[in-house]
């Protein structure tokens, strides 16, 4: 692994230090939004007070931190893999880029001992996994590392309540800021209620260390509603998402190749409001992961965990 040195004296020092991954940016916005998000959460993560750390694999090298110049590297080249867990020997043997998902960002985190990640929103249990049986690896990989993940709810295109199910059975604590349900990416509220309720950064980071005292492996779900101002309505919204599913079935694509066409076919129907949605909920997340990491190294400090 090589470790950036800002970041590694940041953890040196117990300062706050953020995760961020990098399938967003080469599967999940299109270029040069993608490397101008990526670049804004970072300054969004340090104007905050944490130190950011986007992860990715170069030449087969997994970096914690990347440079500009890599995260610009990640948005222009082609072909780069999209890296799951199961993904991670392979292209490290072979030499390969690989973007990280979150599955691979947290395995990445953990190595490094990042205890707080941003993302958009998480993978999860897909529509109609009765059949497919396609389930991210994301739930699992939170289910068990002590990571603390912020995200607005899983994304718009899966199954919310079975996603919920199935992070219940993780044992991930699933916490919401500020709304009564959980996120729904997109749109706010999802109206699928969490486990707590929680206010401020600071009230997260108290439940954080008390599950680290307590000595419970695995990790927390951070649920963000995106922002009033670029919120999407259900009505708006959900037809389009309906569609796109059923695009996809019908073009028989499958596996990690659906998220990504979703997501691109979604922003393309609704000219680009989808993507200014899914950019402002990143940011609205980097704003509030900074917060906690903040709030958490600072109890951490306190307490000498
Ligand atoms: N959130 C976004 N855009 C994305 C993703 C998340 O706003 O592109 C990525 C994450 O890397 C997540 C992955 O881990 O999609 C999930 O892919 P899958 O559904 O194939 O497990
Ligand atoms: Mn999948």
């Amino acid at each position: 692994m090589k470790i950036n040195p800002e970041v590694k004296k940041a953890l040196e020092e117990g300062r706050p230090v953020v995760a961020l991954e990098s399938t967003i940016i080469s599967h999940g916005m299109p270029y040069p939004r993608n490397v101008q998000t990526a670049l804004s959460v970072e300054k969004t993560v340090r104007d905050n007070g944490a130190v950011p750390a986007t992860m990715g694999i170069i030449d087969g090298e997994p970096i914690i931190g990347m440079t500009p110049a890599m995260i610009e590297e990640f948005g222009k080249r082609k072909g780069i893999a999209k890296v799951s867990k199961r993904d991670l020997p392979i292209v490290i043997a072979e030499k390969k880029w690989g973007a990280t998902t979150v599955s691979a960002t947290i395995l990445m985190a953990k190595a490094a001992g990042i205890e707080v990640f941003v993302t958009g929103g998480i993978g999860g249990v897909h529509r109609g996994a009765e059949a497919t049986m396609d389930v991210s690896r994301d739930l699992y990989e939170i289910g068990e590392n002590p990571i603390t993940v912020v995200c607005a709810g899983c994304k718009a295109i899966l199954d919310i309540d079975k996603t919920l199910e199935v992070l219940e059975t993780q044992g991930v604590t699933v916490m919401s800021y500020q709304e009564k349900g959980f996120a729904n990416f997109y749109c706010r509220d999802s109206g699928k209620p969490v486990d707590v309720v929680f206010n401020s950064p600071k009230e997260a980071a108290e439940i954080i260390k008390a599950r680290r005292d307590f000595g419970l492996s695995g990790g927390i779900l951070i649920s963000n509603p995106v922002p009033e101002k670029y919120a999407l309505s259900h009505e708006y919204i959900d037809h389009i998402i309906d569609a796109a599913v059923k695009e996809c079935d019908d073009k028989g694509i499958k596996g990690k190749d659906i998220t990504p066409f979703l997501l691109a076919r979604i922003a393309e129907v609704t000219g680009g409001k989808s993507l200014d949605t899914n950019i402002a909920l990143v940011l609205n997340n980097a704003k509030l992961g900074a917060q906690i990491a903040v709030e958490y190294a600072a109890l951490k400090k306190e307490s000498k965990l």
